[in-house]
């Protein structure tokens, strides 16, 4: 006998969710969390300045109306310490840290064909036999650590934005050096440089950035309460899983320069990640591409007083939108500061930490404190790091040449094991709350439908995941998406096979997809 029906792994919005549907389903589910507490992303990344992207009015569960209604979001996009709060509250309010172990890791996952059941082993060497397993593991939760030469070196103190001391960390009068210059280096940079004695920056590449124009959001929650929920339907069939003023559906190819410059412009005032939505044509064409690259260039060229440094924080290597956009809160003014300086890393490569500091190029940077922004081994990290078997095969060889799954649920010789938001389903590229919500309920009616049936396993049949893992990559080659050394194409990971991760085709026609799978008695998939 199983010890539970179904262990789900990870704390986050995902794994919160997940454990509330399977129990209302009646299933004995145990929680394994590797973090001390609830919060998956929220629980780690609690560096300065740390904030979502997506606003916070969608960047929040839509399952349970009351909750919706009841929680005041204070932001148009809420700091970590709020979504933290809000996690915290969902776990309070449905009663599930009962179900949840934390501090344990779980290290190997083993199928046993004959019971159909998983044993799952922790990394306090006890194991916990259940039916199903969902990992809800975080597609940007295994960090990316590397090992910068002298590192045992230097005298300084360091920290990682991917595991920030939960006490804080005083910055203020000291010399700071940041390495990384994504979503997480460019939050921490524009919230440390007033405090900071000085603050130097070490970029790889530039990224392309824009205005986030956040500020409270309490009148636009009350406009929205009474509608809330056909608001939130009608986000589940758009694009990226969020709403954008308009979603265009005009081509930059039909349309006029005038016309253009004043869409760019309009979606730069409004702020957030609808700017890359201005024309459906952005990330197919490359000329609209271009346009819409060349309008932020201009942005940081107005944004930074010294010409040169605006040229170097100026993305021209790749395309836009092909790496995660950044939203920002005044980043590329902080170089107007005369405490800030940039030093391009491609010019004077870091060659090594040092007892005092950085050594790029010919110059020692004397620093007290380093913080690394350098991301994750994304949507493939957190799954590999398990051990993951089924008799001879691992999760991990099976896919040492780029992810293998059928609709990111699931992969073939890997039965009930579920994942949520799995290589190529939309996940990043998407407002992830939908995203989980919607791959929590699929994967809830899918193990209710083998219960029903007197079932007792699923997995995707090899065509049918064949043929999705072609339309993924098809799919993303019509795109200019491919076209940059992104997390996306596990490009940051030395010796990581470059695939391109998510799936590009869209929320709404994923859904689609995703329902008629079902509807149709879970077509692809073997069920025994
Ligand atoms: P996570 O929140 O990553 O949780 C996974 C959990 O699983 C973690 O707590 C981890 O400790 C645990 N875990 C992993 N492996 C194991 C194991 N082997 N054993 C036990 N436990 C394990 N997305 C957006 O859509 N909008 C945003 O604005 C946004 N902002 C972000 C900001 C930051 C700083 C980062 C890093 C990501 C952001 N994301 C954003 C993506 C974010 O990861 C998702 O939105 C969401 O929080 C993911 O929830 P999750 O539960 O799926 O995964
Ligand atoms: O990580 P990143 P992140 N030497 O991979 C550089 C979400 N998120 O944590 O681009 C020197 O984007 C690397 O350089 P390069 C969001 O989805 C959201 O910032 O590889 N530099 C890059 O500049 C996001 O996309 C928010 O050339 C090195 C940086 O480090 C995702 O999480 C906030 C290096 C890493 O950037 C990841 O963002 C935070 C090396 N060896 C995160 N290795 C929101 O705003 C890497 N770099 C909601």
């Amino acid at each position: 006998m199983p010890d539970h029906d179904a262990i789900v792994i990870g704390a986050g919005f995902s794994g919160l969710y997940q454990l509330k549907r399977l129990r209302e389903l009646g299933l004995d589910t145990c929680v394994v969390e590797a973090g001390g507490d609830v919060g998956g992303t929220w629980y780690w990344n609690r560096y300065p300045g740390a904030r979502c992207d997506i606003e916070s009015l969608e960047y929040s569960y839509s399952f349970d109306q009351e909750l919706e209604q009841e929680w005041d979001w204070s932001e148009r996009y809420a700091a970590q310490p709020e979504i933290l709060a809000y996690l915290r509250h969902v776990a309070e309010r449905y009663d599930l840290r009962r179900d949840i172990s934390f501090d344990t890791r779980v290290v190997k996952l083993d199928w046993d064909g004959e019971r159909a059941q998983w044993t799952v082993t922790t990394d306090d060497g006890a194991t916990r036999r259940a039916r199903y397993v969902i990992a809800a593991t975080g597609c940007l939760s295994k960090p990316s650590r590397p090992d910068f030469p002298g590192m045992a070196d230097f005298a300084g103190e360091v920290y990682w934005t991917s595991s920030w001391p939960h006490e804080g960390v005083e910055l203020a009068g000291k010399r700071v050096a940041v390495i990384g210059t994504g979503s997480s280096g460019l939050q921490t940079i524009t919230a440390i440089a007033p405090v900071v004695e000085r603050l130097t920056v070490f970029q790889r590449t530039p990224a392309y950035a824009v205005p986030a124009h956040n500020g409270p959001i309490a009148e636009r929650l009350a406009a929205l309460r009474p509608r809330y929920g056909d608001f939130r339907e009608e986000s589940r069939m758009t694009r990226a899983g969020f709403h954008c003023a308009e979603e265009n559906s005009t081509f930059y190819v039909d349309t006029e320069p005038e016309q253009v410059r004043a869409e760019f412009e309009r979606r730069w005032l409004d702020g957030g990640l609808c700017y890359t939505q201005a024309f459906r044509d952005i990330l197919t064409d490359v000329d609209a591409n271009e346009a819409a690259a060349e309008h932020v260039r201009e942005q940081i060229r107005r944004k930074v007083s010294d010409p040169d440094l605006a040229e170097r924080l100026t993305p021209r290597s790749y395309p836009i939108g092909a790496k995660r956009m950044c939203v920002d809160t005044g980043y590329f003014e902080v170089y107007n500061r005369d405490n800030v300086s940039l030093v391009d890393i491609n010019a004077e490569p870091i060659h090594r930490l040092t007892e005092r500091g950085i050594l790029a190029g010919e110059t020692e940077h004397e620093v007290d404190v380093i913080i690394l922004a350098t991301g994750f081994d994304a949507m493939t990290g957190a799954l590999n790091a398990i051990e993951i078997r089924n008799g001879e095969r691992t999760l991990r060889e099976k896919w040492a040449a780029g992810p293998r799954t059928y609709l990111g649920l699931m992969s073939e010789g890997f039965p009930n094991l579920f994942l949520i938001t799995g290589p190529q389903s939309p996940s990043v590229l998407s407002n992830m709350l939908t995203s989980i919500e919607y791959h929590v309920d699929w994967v809830t009616h899918a193990i209710e439908h083998l219960r029903a049936k007197g079932l007792r396993w699923m997995e995707p049949d090899p065509e049918a995941e064949e043929n999705w893992v072609n339309a993924n990559n098809d799919v993303a080659d019509l795109t200019v998406m491919p076209r940059a050394a992104s997390w996306y194409m596990g490009a940051n990971i030395p010796g990581k096979r470059r695939v391109f991760l998510p799936f590009v085709g869209g929320v709404g026609t994923y859904r689609q997809i995703g329902d008629g799978v079902a509807i149709a008695r879970y077509h692809g998939f073997e069920l025994a």
